[in-house]
């Protein structure tokens, strides 16, 4: 589709300029060393607390994605604590309770030491502690036999985080392209291509919403304030300060919900239908913003069409949320336009129609006429440093879009799933073509759906290398096992931010190496160099490497080191001026409000809502989410953040509690729609979740030994996702599919005859 290499060109930045920029020192020694620091690091907290020289250097928190810049305190030498760089607009000064316990990644006695080979086979834990010449020579002796014997394309990468970037370079200079990701297919992939069919632009990571600017805020899911990403909350927060009107769609009563004026308690898997009698009411009542819809959008009239039976009432018995309240919402949003906003959700891989509904979102802020607008959304800046330069990658044979040819039209990044699957010889006749996974930071066993295929996809492999901090499940799996040494000690590639204000900011090391534990830039390079992809890695060390492309504009590595960050100077202006003609890169220049890229790949050009399957008698939705003070599995084993949630529970409306004779605070075991069943875990009892579905936070129920604080703490969410619904038009797996119900001691169903 000729459109998708324009979203990829679109989404190359531009070019920018920079000016007023002074060499700072080193570190700073704030106290009894005479200070001599700027602004930026006069740190609140570093007030007379403590005697003693106090030193500084600059992070980037790796405890989620948000990538917060941030400073490392130490007396003398010592880790004291981690604090949020003030000038910059992802944290503002202030970590997020997970940043702050960051300390705890860098401290945590069990993780991984020593490089290990696996010295039985797959699926037992026996491994052999090996030097990193010994792991390194074993891996890149198995890639280049996989690239002699089926060529190059057949290894994938899986990644999350900063370091990945250096594995995505070995692997396209090795000469395959097949990266992948956890957080597109199973996370915020439907609202990057909803948007994108919809607006011509993605939404990006930190999200361009004007949150602190908006009059009305509607969030469907999207639980804020659980959802910890940083910036983001702290705008909720002021624009639930300066009194704007929340609207929260969830079948649980969350924390953004108890901040809400209007909390609507949907069916679970019937947002889509509301969508579609929001849109209905603000057409019928001409509430949109007619100059607005008239100037820049097509397709009115097929949306009019479409959603004329879409009426309140047709979706009461739907969604159980009444036709007043749907009407007396809309009007809401109305009047607050166009800084009335329908959040576009950030983990939206719920039910396999994603794209669709993420789109009818997207068209209802079309007709608030928000896109572009103060309080909507936003124009990011642009952030760019030169690359440091390279040979051109080869170009690969095959990719993964060759194993499903006809399928996903939509996805504009590899799947992560769909990787697995075309890793299993027999799965729907797809291509067997993934012979070796390298897995940078990604646990995939606890976060690609369907376990059980994850594992018979990885006794197909000829390698598996995973190079992880700690000793998560899909480490058990590996054949080799490269520890990474914690963010706190190493350096990564710098973090280009565009947003409202451009920055660029660096991590920097502030404590050795603990163990034997590496760089992820080091092990990159170092199996380069024994692939003999020197060419791609002719700098020496990384200091040399971040240093030559700061100086491409007029930086340096000792300037951000000395400031952590960098403010950038050139700015466009972030909403459309007066007079503006935009253009927009949809097939039509317009937002589309009917889709003719969809139309084309014969998918609605309108999204329709279509019924999901109910819970069987007994049976219970299971849904799940974040918990303000972890990240996924990254943090349950954090000796600092396990002491504020050392387990998760399962929340349990009060009448199904009772009908199963389930007390508050017992441990119940899941089980679901297929006889899977959960590790124990809490009962949380209480009125905030309706009666057809449960909760819980994911990233407990951990199964690696070694993990001391967390093995067998809570329940794994994903153990009893054995099945999914795949969004047809971009590959996202819908995961808020599984029914449980409750098992009591005796291995009985509690409640069933
Ligand atoms: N503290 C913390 N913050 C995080 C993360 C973390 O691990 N920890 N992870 C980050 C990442 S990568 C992501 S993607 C985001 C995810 O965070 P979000 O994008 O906010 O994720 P959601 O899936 O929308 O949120 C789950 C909420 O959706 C509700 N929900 C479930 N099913 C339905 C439904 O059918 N309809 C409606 N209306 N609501 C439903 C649940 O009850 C729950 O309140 O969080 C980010 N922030
Ligand atoms: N069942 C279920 N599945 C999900 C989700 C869910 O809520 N439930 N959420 C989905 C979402 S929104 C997303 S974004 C994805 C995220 O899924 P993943 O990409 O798998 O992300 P994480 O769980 O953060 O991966 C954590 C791994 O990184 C390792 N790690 C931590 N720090 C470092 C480091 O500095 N270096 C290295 N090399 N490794 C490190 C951890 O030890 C751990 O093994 O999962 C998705 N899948
Ligand atoms: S939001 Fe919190 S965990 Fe995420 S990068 Fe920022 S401080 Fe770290
Ligand atoms: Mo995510």
């Amino acid at each position: 589709m000729a459109k998708k290499i324009s979203r990829r060109e679109f989404i190359k930045i531009g070019g920018l300029g920079l000016g007023g920029l002074a060499l700072g020192g080193g570190l700073y020694r704030l106290f009894g060393g005479g200070v001599n620091a700027p602004a930026a690091a006069a740190i609140p907290g570093l007030t007379g607390a403590v005697d003693g020289a106090a030193t500084l250097s600059p992070t980037i928190c790796e405890l989620c994605f948000w990538q917060c810049a941030g400073w490392v305190h130490k007396i003398d030498g010592k880790p004291w604590k981690i604090t949020g760089n003030l000038e910059d607009p992802n944290c503002r000064g202030r970590l997020c309770p997970r940043g702050t316990g960051g300390l705890g990644a860098y401290l945590d006695e069990d993780r991984l030491r020593t490089p290990l080979i696996r010295a039985s086979q797959r699926g037992q834990q026996t491994f052999r502690e090996a030097t990193w010449e010994e792991a390194l020579d074993y891996t890149a002796e198995k890639l280049k036999k996989i690239a002699a014997e089926h060529g190059p394309e057949c290894v994938a990468l899986f990644s999350h985080g900063s370091g990945g970037g250096f594995f995505k370079h070995l692997l396209r200079a090795y000469g395959s392209n097949n990266v992948a990701a956890p957080s597109y297919a199973q996370c915020r992939g439907p609202r990057e291509d909803a948007y994108f069919f919809t607006f011509g632009e993605e939404v990006g990571s930190p999200e361009r919403l004007d949150l602190r600017n908006s009059k009305c805020i509607v969030l469907i899911g999207s639980h804020l304030g659980e959802n910890m990403h940083n910036s983001q909350v702290q705008e909720f927060a002021e624009a639930v300060g300066n009194g704007s009107v929340i609207i929260t769609v969830d079948p649980r009563y969350s924390v953004a919900a108890s901040k809400s004026k209007y909390w609507l308690p949907i069916r679970p898997a019937t947002d889509l239908a509301l969508l579609l009698a929001w849109i209905n009411v603000i057409i019928e009542e001409k509430l949109y913003d007619r100059e607005y819809v008239e100037k820049y959008t097509v397709g009115f009239e097929q949306l009019q069409a479409a959603v004329k039976n879409n009426t309140p009432e047709w979706a009461y018995p739907i969604t159980t949320i009444q036709p007043g309240l749907i009407r007396e919402t809309a009007r809401e949003m109305a009047r607050h336009k166009p800084a009335s906003l329908v959040h576009p959700g950030r983990h939206v891989t719920w039910y396999g129609d994603d794209t669709q509904r993420v789109r009818a979102g997207a068209i209802l802020n079309a007709l608030l006429g928000n896109w572009g607008r103060r309080g909507g959304f936003y124009y990011p800046n642009k952030a760019e440093l030169p690359e440091y330069p390279h040979p051109p990658y080869p170009e690969p044979k095959r990719t993964w879009r060759d194993a499903f040819p006809d399928l996903y039209p939509g996805a504009s990044l590899a799947l992560a799933s769909g990787i697995c699957d075309a890793t299993i010889p027999t799965t729907g006749g797809r291509d067997c073509s993934f012979k070796g996974w390298i897995v940078y930071g990604t646990n995939l066993l606890l976060t690609l759906p369907q376990p059980e295929k994850t594992i018979e996809a990885m006794q197909n492999l000829d390698l598996l290398v995973a190079i992880d901090l700690m000793p998560a499940e899909i480490t058990g799996w590996a054949d080799v096992v490269l520890p990474e040494c914690s963010y706190l000690e190493r350096y990564d590639d710098l973090r280009l931010t565009p947003e409202r204000v451009p920055t660029i900011a660096l991590r920097a090391p502030a404590f050795e190496p603990l163990y034997d534990s590496k760089p992820g830039w080091w092990i990159a390079r170092e199996l380069g160099l024994r692939l003999g992809l020197e060419a791609y890695f002719p700098w020496q060390n990384i200091e040399e490497y971040l240093d030559a492309r700061l100086k491409g504009i007029g930086s340096s590595l000792a300037e951000l080191k000395a400031k952590g960050l960098i403010t950038l100077n050139e700015r466009q202006p972030l909403y459309f001026e007066e007079g503006a003609e935009p253009e927009f890169d949809t097939p039509s220049g317009k937002i589309e409000l009917a889709s003719a890229d969809l139309a084309e790949m014969g998918f609605d050009a309108v999204p329709r809502y279509s019924a999901h399957e109910e819970p069987p008698e007994g049976f219970y939705r299971l849904l799940f989410g974040r918990a303000p003070t972890h990240t996924f599995a990254r943090t349950t084993n954090n000796p600092i953040l396990v002491e504020t949630m050392a387990e998760n529970e399962i929340w349990i409306n009060t009448k199904v509690a009772k009908i199963h004779g389930i007390r508050n605070g017992e441990y119940v075991v899941l089980v679901n729609q297929d006889g899977v069943k959960s590790n124990k875990i809490k009962a949380k009892v209480t009125e905030r979740i309706r009666h057809d579905c449960v909760y819980m936070v994911h990233g407990f129920g951990r199964t690696d030994k070694r993990l001391k604080r967390s093995y067998r703490r809570g329940a794994d969410d994903n153990q009893l996702i054995t099945r999914i619904k795949i969004d047809p038009i971009m590959g996202g797996t819908g995961m808020n599919v599984n029914f449980v119900t409750f098992l009591q001691e005796q291995g009985q169903v509690a409640g069933l005859p």
